[in-house]
């Protein structure tokens, strides 16, 4: 059986999930909360971030070598990386990995740091074996300094990346100015779905691998909450999400300790 090691909330791990369950690849999605996954991760054989998945022998230790291993097993016509324009879609993806995810994270993870921040660590939680959740939750003013530190999350450093997202929003937007239904035309590829995982935390799509605050939710946890959501950028994400997302097929959780989806 494939194994799929993430932190249940990670856009990353959004990512390898859509991909795996888009290609009808069957997997156990083992999920562990944030520094409790390094020891996962590396005894997988991946690095210090998931996803990592386990396959035929092999680790993929980067979103993006997960995205071409669920290629393998389509044909062309279903492929996220088309013959001619792979090139040029992994360049995109790359792109969307290297700084738009980095950035939409940081802001999501700004919001442990408002009044009511360890609300937000049951939906952290989700599908993560119960000692985890409750470690997290005990430890939390430490654990939340510590994050913080760890991916440079401060005023100064948040303002900048609604910035950098602010921009990468924009060019979404004006690549389909032209009213083509894909970044790269009539295909959906690697570089949309790479987007519309990793604009996640700005757009709520109900339909993500594990439950996300509706957006009320999200307004009353955070006033400023809603800054992207009429981007046309975000409605062609959500786009993405309602016509090429289909049911996460992870239905196995690592029956040492995790809890079924929907239990948390
Ligand atoms: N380029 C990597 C990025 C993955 C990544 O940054 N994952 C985050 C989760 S959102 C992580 O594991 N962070 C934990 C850490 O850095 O220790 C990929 O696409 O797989």
């Amino acid at each position: 059986m494939r194994r799929l090691i993430t932190i249940p909330i990670s856009h990353y791990c959004e990512k390898a999930r859509w991909a795996l369950d888009r290609a009808g690849l069957h997997y156990r999605e083992e999920r562990h909360l944030q520094m409790l996954h390094w020891p996962h991760a590396w005894a997988a054989g991946g690095g210090r971030t998931v996803p990592v998945l386990v396959a035929d022998g092999q680790s993929y230790p980067e979103s993006a070598d997960i995205l071409r291993y669920a290629d393998a097993q389509l044909d062309e016509a279903s492929r996220l990386y088309p013959a001619g324009i792979a090139s040029a879609v992994a360049e995109l993806e790359h792109e969307f990995d290297a700084d738009f995810g980095v950035e939409s994270r940081r802001i999501f993870y700004a919001l442990l740091s408002l009044p009511g921040g360890r609300a937000l660590l049951a939906i952290n939680a989700h599908g993560a074996p119960r000692w985890e959740a409750a470690l997290l939750w005990l430890s939390f003013p430490v654990a939340r300094g510590m994050l913080s530190r760890y991916l440079g999350v401060s005023p100064a450093t948040v303002q900048r990346a609604k910035d950098r997202v602010s921009r990468t929003l924009d060019d979404v937007a004006e690549r389909l100015r032209d009213g083509r239904p894909y970044l790269f035309g009539e295909r959906f590829t690697a570089a949309d779905l790479a987007f519309a995982a990793l604009s996640a935390p700005l757009s709520l799509p109900s339909n993500y691998g594990i439950p996300l605050p509706t957006r009320a939710v999200a307004k009353a946890h955070d006033p400023n909450a809603g800054q992207f959501w009429e981007h046309p950028a975000v409605a062609f994400a959500l786009r993405m999400y309602a016509t090429q997302r289909e049911a996460t097929t992870m239905g196995q959780q690592d029956p040492a300790g995790s809890e079924p989806p929907g239990t948390q």
